[in-house]
Formats: C-alpha cells, sequence, structure tokens
C-alpha cells in the first residue's frame, strides 16, 4: 500500500436511492456526500473554534478564520475547547439528522464523544505524533459495531491541509490486528495500528480535498489514517470533527453516552482504555 490517493467517490447521487446507497457502502466501505450539511451551520462551528482558539490565547482578537495560524495543537487545553464548540447542537439539528436518517435509512442516535481538531501546518517538520495511524474505529469503541464515523471539514480541506485518508473496502475483512507504533501517542502513550504490510493491492487508500458543507461517514471496520497538515504558501489551518453515529434502537455502549471531556478524565473506560491501555470492564 502506497500513499498514492485516490479520490473518494462522491455518493450525493445516490442519496435518493436506498438500494443503490446500501450496495455501494456494502461494497466501499463509505458514503461521501457533498453539499449536504448547512453550510451557514458547519461556519458557525468553525467561528466557535476560533472563538476557543482566540478566549484561550492562542490567536490574537481579531483574527479571521482567513488569518488563523496556532502555534501547536498540542498546546491547547483540548478540554476547554470542547466548551466552545457547540457540535451537539450541530449533530442534532433537524437538517443534519435527516441526512444521517437518509443514509441509514432509519432513526439514528448520534454519539455524545466528539473529536475536535484545529491542525496548524507542520510543514517541514516531524509527523505529529498526534495523528492517527491507519486503525479502525471498531477496535478502540464498542461493543457494538454498527456505528458509522462520520468526519466533518470546518474549513476546506487540501490534500496539503491534510484530513482523514480511508482505505477502500477495508471493512470487508472485518476486525483487523493492531499493533503498538511508536510514532503515534496520545496522552502519551503510544496508538495501536494496522500495519501498512496488512493491506492488498485492492484496498487503495482514498482522500479528496473537501468544502464546508461535505460529510464522509465510513464503516466501524473501515481502515483509515491522519493525513498531515504540511500546507505552504497559504499555509492553513486544518480544522474538522468527527464523532458516531448508529441505529437508534441499538446498544449504547461508553463512547456513545460520554461526552469527550468526560471520557478524558478517565483513561480507565471506553476508548481511552484501548490507548492507554487500561483494562476496561465498561465495553
Ligand atoms: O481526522 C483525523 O486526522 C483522523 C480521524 C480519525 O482517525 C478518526 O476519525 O477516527
Amino acid at each position: 500500500m502506497t500513499d498514492t490517493f485516490s479520490d473518494y467517490a462522491d455518493c450525493t447521487p445516490l442519496l435518493d436511492d436506498r438500494e443503490a446507497l446500501d450496495r455501494f457502502y456494502d461494497e466501499h466501505g463509505y458514503v461521501y456526500l457533498r453539499g449536504v450539511m448547512d453550510r451557514e451551520l458547519v461556519r458557525s462551528a468553525a467561528e466557535q473554534m476560533l472563538e476557543g482558539l482566540i478566549a484561550l490565547g492562542h490567536a490574537a482578537p481579531g483574527t479571521t478564520l482567513d488569518t488563523l495560524a496556532i502555534e501547536s495543537f498540542e498546546a491547547v487545553d483540548e478540554v476547554a475547547m470542547h466548551g466552545y464548540v457547540k457540535y451537539d447542537e450541530f449533530w442534532n439539528h433537524p437538517s443534519t439528522v435527516k441526512v444521517w436518517e437518509k443514509v441509514f435509512g432509519e432513526p439514528v442516535f448520534v454519539f455524545r464523544s466528539t473529536t475536535i481538531r484545529y491542525y496548524p501546518s507542520a510543514a517541514g517538520s516531524a509527523e505529529p505524533s498526534f495523528l492517527t495511524p491507519l486503525h479502525q474505529d471498531g477496535f478502540y469503541i464498542g461493543p457494538n459495531k454498527d456505528f458509522r464515523t462520520v468526519w466533518l471539514p470546518l474549513m476546506p480541506t487540501t490534500r496539503a491541509i491534510g484530513g482523514v485518508a480511508i482505505a477502500d473496502g477495508s471493512h470487508k475483512k472485518g476486525p483487523r490486528e493492531h499493533v503498538l507504533t511508536e510514532n503515534f501517542r496520545r496522552f502519551g502513550h503510544p496508538v495501536r495500528g494496522v500495519p501498512a504490510r496488512h493491506f492488498g493491492p485492492d484496498e487503495r487508500l482514498l482522500f479528496s480535498p473537501m468544502e464546508p458543507g461535505d460529510v464522509l461517514l465510513f464503516h466501524a471496520f473501515t481502515c483509515h489514517k491522519s493525513i498531515p497538515n504540511v500546507s505552504v504558501n497559504p499555509a492553513g489551518m486544518r480544522m474538522s470533527m468527527d464523532t458516531r453515529v448508529q441505529p437508534a434502537a441499538s446498544h449504547r455502549g461508553f463512547n456513545a453516552l460520554t461526552p469527550w471531556p468526560e471520557s478524558a478524565k478517565d483513561a480507565s473506560k471506553g476508548i481511552l482504555s484501548k490507548i492507554t491501555g487500561t483494562p476496561t470492564t465498561v465495553e
């Protein structure tokens, strides 16, 4: 598997064709939709993220989304930032839920845990360790695996600004072995990932530039990884957020029910337990 990318296929034309949409998802493990989210709402979430970065002293008052550049993601108090971005309102807005229900074909539940990302350019430096290696969210999150990850850009992304790359059809092999990586760490602990050699030639890495209003949903077993921000001239911020959505009728595990700042306080449960290696009985 190499790091040359093909584009995500645009599934927007399939939205009103239940059978075709499900067939595509079953085959490829993702759904990429363009311009389906309310752009005003996406813009508000981006402004809230900016407001948080200004309030916490990482950008000067008067900074706009066009001029924003912070020194470091890791220097920002991530828990405090969660107080600024009203993502639950966004994810559960009627216009947003309508899209989820179209994709799922049934009522849904949006996870309370959301990850917010405000990554400055790291051009010329080593790949930041807080990025994710190739992994399956289903390795970290459960117990039920019928959720889909939802990945939403708050600002335009490009190949240079980065985002998330997914391995086409990689969900079809089910859960994979995750091994400790050296380069990727979270909360000071090495994170587990799927070695690149475990991918077949048919499991191409996909990545496309995205615009606010676009959204990518993918299967719990779709392998994916961060693409770093290496933008220069201009260097832009990568601003995105991601959560998980599942059928409303399904069991709700720890990650489904626990807001990110809460789970960050308790490393013995949920996703953090997998990252820190602390055993959990919750999931
Ligand atoms: O946004 C990223 O950099 C990675 C996203 C990711 O790994 C995830 O949503 O599980």
